[in-house]
């Protein structure tokens, strides 16, 4: 398996997975400040352009943070990442697209990257006005969820953890403050990193 990775980006979530999953995997590291992502030579890999992408061993390539992330977890049964029953494996998906599909795509994304959504300078601090809110509020639902557990779905680490955890550690980017639970929650979470 080889996955595709940039770090500090959301992608280091795939990387907690796979390292707790404790399988073996290649890196191929790409640097997106620089732009790696839009060269020839990735694009012909992955034409969205993104990270993360996991190339499985069969060939097939995987994109989407979701995605990959349930099917590691469909692969690895024995690592435990999802719940077995349908009611807590649904609601182990609710959180995790709660944290991608709202928390990362409509919030941190228009706070730390505003050109990507307007062009002027003006229109540009009026998008990074809306997306702090934004994280203000789903940062305040995280806390709700977490409520006083160690995870999001209790006494296991699961699937919407691994996305909290890219999440939670751009925090110095969003500057939004994460409150005392959540920092507790995130040093726990940085301690299954072995990085
Ligand atoms: N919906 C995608 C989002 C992936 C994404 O936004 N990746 C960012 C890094 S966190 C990226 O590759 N950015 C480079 C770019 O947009 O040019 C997923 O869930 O994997």
């Amino acid at each position: 398996m080889k996955l595709f990775h940039a770090p500090g980006a959301c992608s280091d979530g795939i990387v907690l997975l796979l390292d707790i999953i404790g399988v073996p995997y290649e890196i191929h590291e790409l640097d997106v400040r620089k732009g790696d992502q839009r060269q020839p030579d990735y694009l012909a890999i992955n034409p969205k352009g993104k990270v993360p992408a996991l190339l499985r061993d069969d060939g097939r390539l995987l994109t989407e943070f979701p995605a990959i992330a349930f099917w590691l977890a469909r692969k690895y049964p024995e690592a435990e990442l999802l719940p077995t029953d349908a009611d807590d494996e649904a609601r182990a998906l609710e959180l995790l697209d709660f944290i991608v599909s709202s928390l990362h795509m409509r919030g941190t994304a228009l706070v730390m990257r505003p050109s990507a959504f307007a062009t002027s300078a003006e229109a540009q601090e009026e998008v990074k006005a809306t997306g702090r809110q934004m994280v203000e509020k789903g940062l305040a639902q995280l806390e709700r969820e977490l409520g006083d557990r160690p995870f999001l779905m209790g006494e296991r680490f699961t699937l919407p953890d691994a996305a909290a955890y890219y999440l939670l550690g751009w925090q110095p980017r969003f500057q939004v403050p994460l409150g005392n639970r959540l920092e507790a929650y995130y040093a726990r979470l940085s301690r299954l990193s072995p990085a």
